[in-house]
């Protein structure tokens, strides 16, 4: 071993190995035929960073919190921390099948994994890595399902006292074993593409998340709007069936955010056109909506129509902008509007050719783009999505076989999107949601999990889903409310809509030929457990802005499994029908049919029942009451939850006059809060306040106390309610 640059290289029989760091509880191994460091996909934003290494006499490095013994035969590593307990070892590295077998050592639990159906904790599966457009192959999502709409080859190994990251950043179709061939093996593979990964280690998993998005990036602060309630339907077809939805909305009093136009809005499924028969009245209609606070997203797929005449394919056509076959003749799938060619999102030229056709729409008032069928979705062939073989090129003209850029090619779409509506609007901040993506997609849209189905299971596993997907670095997430395939029903709409309320990412979506399930069309008795749970999201909405906004800066997860708070209560490692929404509020939907009760884990401390204010103790299961228009909600004692008063209900584009923190006394508490316009970008000119309310004991009881620690926009008035049980 010696130094190299940056890092470390070694020489061993069959290539190079470089150890790269990127603080002191990062490191990178990137294994290499010659000299070179492999490059990294567009995943890694981060820079290796130089590092006070020292080489010890045996040849085993010290640097930042580890010390690594490689095997100058095989290039096997064995990383400890500096008191020399062991935290990974390798077995096999083998650059012929690009794979590393890993002794499993100490991981109680495996999380994170991106986008899986799922129990939350992974250990004792296998799973791949490899974007589809699931429905092309099976009837609805189950657990056999490993291919998602989403691969993040990043996973969590942890125990109490002690966690890791490993980040296998290749872009090709990956399998990743937990200990489930072999009990005592851990492994990865790729078909194609380098060994090159980066293990990160904290004490705890906020540390290997913040790690993680550190080198993958966080998301843009959003919208606060968007964290609003998302009404959509594939598809309201014309704009008759969409005016009647907003005011089906508004005449039943339920606050709403966005309402979606899916792929009937367009003519013949052509991208970038709007049907004239359906829309005639498409700029008025959105400027009528938007007067009755809707803003509306249109979705927006790769698969451009092969016809002669149609602008988006003849220019791309003619300027080579898409995706070929080995021979070079434009490859030709099938999506929508029937024959399609895919546009080459590798290349910046493309990207940005594509995100001028975005123009018109937000000029006609369109607020948001969705960006689906990206896995790339392809009709024609077996496997769903184009061939290993087509070819893409990358900005200096390399071909780059589709093998390699399948997993990012939605990601490659959505940052196409958003870097065009951050430089045709870039006043406003930009909202980008997508079926596919990849580590690192996180930078440029919030997502959604694809096509689940109307049934309670999906709802059940939608749950450890968004957890993984939040420990990936993923917060701004959501499942289709009610379900998109299949029928949904009242009662199932009620418990749904109770958890959607609780997930950043909060739509109702339905597929066509599938029953209604905007929420008056059950009973009046749904109807109004739904609002109820609406309105109580427009409630937390100052919450949720604040985990977002903490979510951005660090990439900490907004909705958290509970052992992201209690590693070390092991009854948490397998929790998978309650969270947290941050650090002090306990979310446990109930997520099967005809329930009145549910258990509930509290882990160690005080906490309050949201509904009643009564005070239990922790460390126990109970049993809490849950009838059709209840949610079990938790609140740890030293939690301050400031809540929107519920008269700002309606409209989310208005700024926040009024606020009740309500402090949850017993032990100490402390909370900062954001505020900005929530809406334009000038918060990164310093427009936005910031404050602390810090809740103490004293002897006369608690006392309070606000601080602004920055005044650059207005703060509404905050009015502090004790809770003391
Ligand atoms: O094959 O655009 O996941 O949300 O409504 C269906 C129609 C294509 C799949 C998306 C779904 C959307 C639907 N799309």
């Amino acid at each position: 071993m010696k130094q190299d640059g940056l890092g470390y290289i070694v020489r061993g029989k069959n290539g190079f190995l470089h150890i790269l760091f990127y603080n002191d509880n990062i490191v990178r191994f990137a294994y290499s035929k010659d000299e070179e460091v492999p490059k990294s996909t567009v995943a890694v934003i981060a820079e290796p960073t130089g590092i006070d290494g020292f080489l010890e006499d045996d040849g085993v490095l010290k640097a930042g919190v580890f010390k690594v013994d490689v095997d100058r035969d095989s290039l096997a590593v064995k990383i400890s921390d500096l008191y020399g307990s062991i935290l990974s070892e390798d077995l096999m590295v083998s650059f012929q099948k690009t794979k590393i077998e890993k002794k499993k050592l100490w991981e109680h639990g495996i999380y994170g994994n991106g986008e899986k159906y799922s129990w939350l904790n992974q250990l004792g599966s296998k799973t791949i890595n490899y974007n589809s457009d699931v429905l092309l192959h099976h009837k609805f999502h189950h657990p056999a399902v490993q291919e998602m709409h989403t691969a993040i080859p990043f996973f969590i190994g942890t125990c109490p006292g002690k966690a890791y990251g490993l980040f296998f950043d290749n872009s090709y179709r990956t399998t990743f074993d937990f200990a489930k061939s072999d009990p005592e093996i851990i492994s990865f593979q790729a078909d194609g593409g380098n060994l090159d990964y980066y293990f990160i280690y904290g004490l705890d998993l906020a540390d290997v998340v913040k790690g993680y998005s550190l080198l993958t990036g966080t998301l843009p602060l959003p919208r606060r709007q968007i964290l609003g309630y998302h009404q959509s339907r594939y598809s309201y077809q014309n704009q008759e069936e969409l005016l009647a939805v907003a005011e089906g909305l508004r005449k039943h009093d339920l606050p709403c955010d966005f309402l979606y136009l899916d792929i009937h809005y367009m003519d013949a499924y052509k991208v970038f056109t709007v049907n004239k028969d359906g829309f005639k009245d498409f700029k008025e209609v959105l400027q009528k909506l938007k007067k009755m606070g809707f803003g509306v997203v249109v979705i927006i797929n790769p698969g451009v129509k092969v016809e002669e005449g149609y602008r988006v394919f003849e220019q791309g056509k003619e300027k080579g902008y898409f995706v070929t076959k080995p021979s070079g003749e434009v490859y030709q799938g099938e999506v929508w509007p029937k024959p399609a060619a895919f546009p080459d999102y590798l290349r910046t030229e493309v990207r940005q050719w594509w995100g001028e056709f975005y123009r018109e729409l937000l000029e006609s008032g369109v607020e948001g783009i969705w960006n689906d069928m990206n896995e790339p979705s392809d009709f024609t062939r077996g496997s769903g999505t184009l061939p290993d073989d087509a070819v893409h090129r990358s900005d200096d003209g390399t071909e780059v076989p589709h093998a390699e850029v399948h997993n990012i090619y939605g990601l490659l779409q959505t940052r196409a999107t958003r870097e065009a509506l951050e430089a045709i609007q870039p006043e406003k901040r930009s909202f980008v949601l997508t079926r596919a993506a990849f580590a690192g997609s996180q930078r440029y849209s919030a997502l959604w999990t694809g096509d689940n189905s109307s049934l309670w299971e999906h709802m059940e596993c939608s749950i450890p889903m968004i957890l993984n997907l939040g420990l990936s670095g993923y917060s701004f997430v959501g499942a289709d409310v009610g379900g998109f395939r299949g029928d949904c029903n009242g009662e199932m709409l009620a418990r749904w809509t109770q958890l959607g309320a609780f997930i950043p990412f909060f739509r109702n979506h339905s597929e066509i030929g599938s029953a209604r399930q905007e929420p008056w069309v059950f009973s009046a008795e749904v109807l109004e457990i739904v609002r109820k749970y609406i309105c109580l999201r427009y409630q937390f909405l100052t919450y949720f802005y604040n985990l977002m906004k903490e979510s951005a800066n660090s990439g900490v997860p907004v909705a958290r499994p509970l052992l992201y708070h209690y590693q070390d209560d092991l009854n948490t490692y397998h929790i998978n029908d309650q969270f947290l929404l941050g650090e002090g509020l306990m979310v446990c939907p109930v997520v099967r049919p005809g329930i009145k009760n549910r258990m509930v884990y509290l882990p160690d401390g005080d906490w309050y029942d949201y509904w009643t204010g009564e005070k239990l103790s922790g460390g126990r299961y109970v049993i809490a009451e849950a009838p059709l228009d209840k949610l079990p909600l938790y609140v740890k004692a030293g939690t301050i939850l400031p809540l929107n008063d519920s008269g700002l209900n309606k409209k989310t584009d208005e700024p926040i006059r009024k606020l009740t923190a309500h402090c949850y006394s017993g032990t100490d508490g402390y909370c900062r809060l954001y505020f900005d316009d929530g809406f334009s970008t000038k918060y990164r000119q310093g427009e936005y306040s910031e404050l602390e309310i810090i809740m103490k004991k004293g002897l006369q009881g608690m006392r309070t106390e606000i601080n602004v620690l920055r005044d650059g926009y207005p703060i509404p008035e905050i009015k502090l309610k004790i809770h003391d049980g």
